[in-house]
């Protein structure tokens, strides 16, 4: 394992040092240095669960049978295509929710040399996934149906991000709608595609699969995605901020948290009104109201 992270980090190296040197840019030395700092940031610090995954699942395809050299370059080259997605998309998500802190540091757009320049950082970190795929995949028989997929799943996440966001809305403050059918709604289109079902459909490709004939395999990985982002949701009230690396925002953000559903499922009148009172403001205060009424109801395991 120890081993196969090694190998996985060497092809971030080696995808890396393509971009930097891509022939499509006159690249100058601080064009160059701003990307190479921008990726090292945000691309590689992670848990890579989903990267690393694309090999796993490919090994289990090819039942056991050790990988050639060019299959673990491969493989690895597509999941840093999904690590690379997940970074792209983490960098907007953290500015649209107002987070501080990512993976144990200051959110990228937090720097203060950063800013907003974070969301062009963003549309960059999208365009190398195409690069990539160009630079490695252009002769395989599954080059086009890659494509498609990464454009399909980007397309489904950004949909789920954008239902996401709009459900908090000032002036729409209306808690009644957080249902758990919503909250499946945003998790299965925001997380699940993208960190379970994408690295299983990659690997499915590269063995030369008909993603048609899997859709099973598909809604299996979406309800594992969806679990997943029940534990996020979770982790963003009750996880130690050391250990999760990110702190929680959910309730200042009036997000549709599962949290937040299934308190207002069991909770009483009084409770509710108190949820309806404190939920989805900045203030410390309110949000302590909020996590305490969680502890009364014992959402905490
Ligand atoms: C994030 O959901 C989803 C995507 C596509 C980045 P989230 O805002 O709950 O994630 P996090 O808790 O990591 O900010
Ligand atoms: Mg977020
Ligand atoms: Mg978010
Ligand atoms: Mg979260």
């Amino acid at each position: 394992m120890a081993d196969l992270k090694s190998t996985f980090l060497n092809v971030y190296s080696v995808l890396k040092k393509e971009l930097l040197e891509d022939p499509a840019f006159e690249w100058s030395p601080d064009s160059r240095d701003w990307v190479d700092r921008m990726l090292d940031y945000n691309v590689p610090g992670g848990k890579l669960n989903r990267g690393l995954s694309v090999i796993d699942s490919y090994k289990y395809l090819k039942e056991g049978k050790e990988l050639t050299e060019d299959e673990i370059f491969l493989t690895s080259a597509l999941g840093w295509c999904i690590e690379w997605l997940q970074a792209y998309f983490l960098v907007l998500d953290d500015i649209m929710d107002s987070s501080h802190t990512r993976r144990g540091q200051p959110c990228w757009f937090r720097l203060p040399k950063v800013g907003l320049i974070a969301t062009n950082d963003g549309v960059l970190l999208r365009n190398h996934i195409p690069r990539i795929l160009k630079n490695h995949f252009r002769d395989k028989a599954y080059y086009v149906d890659l494509l498609d997929l990464f454009n399909e799943v980007e397309f489904q996440t950004a949909s789920g991000q954008m239902i996401d966001l709009i459900t908090t809305l000032e002036g729409e403050k209306d808690l009644s709608k957080y249902t758990l059918s919503l909250h499946r709604r945003i998790v299965q289109y925001k997380t699940a595609y993208y960190s379970f079902y994408l690295p299983v459909a990659c690997a499915l490709l590269m063995a030369g699969e008909n993603l048609d004939n899997h859709v099973d395999v598909k809604n299996i990985l979406v309800e594992m995605g969806t679990y997943f982002q029940v534990q996020d949701d979770y982790l963003d009230c009750f996880g130690a901020p050391e250990t999760i690396g990110k702190i929680g925002t959910d309730i200042e953000d009036f997000k549709c948290s599962w949290l937040v559903v299934k308190a207002l499922e069991i909770c009483n009148e009084e409770q509710k009104k108190l949820l309806h009172e404190n939920y989805g403001k900045p203030d410390p205060a309110n949000v302590a109201k909020v996590k305490a009424l969680y502890h009364e109801l014992n959402l905490q395991v």
